[in-house]
């Protein structure tokens, strides 16, 4: 029995130490650290996630540099609106003032049919003058009226339209009438018209 009681209490002393070395053995707490070590990588580890999010955010603010280009092109059209000052080209009435009629031969020569009547035209101006189209008529009778084709008068030179005859040291025109064109009891006048219908010159006698 002695032997009984020495190994129960040889028994209940490993117990005890067993429990002793079990609690001090049991200090698996460090088994608890690694997983709130776990935990905390966890923890670390969720909030990386979300400033990923805040990235995509941050593309959107970038479209707005694009409008500043624009002011460029429309600073440039609006200085050249105005090389348009040219509404000037009338001074060709004065060289329509400066062929002029300046002599009507009425009474002529040639009996009866007055072949030889003339009209003298006068080139008083400095520049030559080409004549086509010009119009020399009887304008109390209203015709006959002749036609000049294209033919310079130089200035103080003179020609003349007769009624009848070719005279070319005079230009050689001639209304071709078979009949007298200017009155000799009553005045008629005649008038000058350039190429546009105007009235260059008119005499009486
Ligand atoms: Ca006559």
């Amino acid at each position: 029995m002695r032997r009984a009681q020495v190994i129960t209490i040889l028994l209940v002393v490993f117990l005890v130490t067993l429990a002793a070395c079990g609690s001090t053995a049991k200090s698996p707490t460090p088994l608890t650290s690694p997983t709130t070590q776990g935990m905390s990588i966890q923890e670390t580890q969720s909030p990386t996630p979300t400033p990923t999010a805040t990235l995509t955010q941050t593309p959107s603010p970038t479209p707005a540099s694009t409008p500043t280009p624009t002011r460029t092109p429309t600073s440039t059209p609006t200085p050249s609106p105005t090389p348009t000052p040219t509404p000037t080209p009338s001074p060709t009435p004065s060289t329509v003032t400066n062929v002029k009629i300046t002599k009507i031969c009425y009474d002529g020569l040639v009996p009866r049919t007055e072949s030889d009547e003339y009209v003298e035209l006068t080139n008083l101006g400095s520049e030559p003058l080409d004549l086509k189209g010009w119009v020399l008529k009887d304008i109390s009778e209203g015709y006959p009226s002749f036609t000049f084709p294209s033919y310079v008068l130089q200035p103080g030179k003179s020609i003349r339209v007769y009624t009848n005859e070719i005279h070319p040291e005079y230009g050689g025109f001639s209304f071709e009438s078979g009949k007298a064109v200017w009155n000799n009891s009553s005045p008629d006048t005649a008038a000058l018209f350039n190429a546009q219908g105007q009235e260059a010159s008119r005499k009486s006698y």
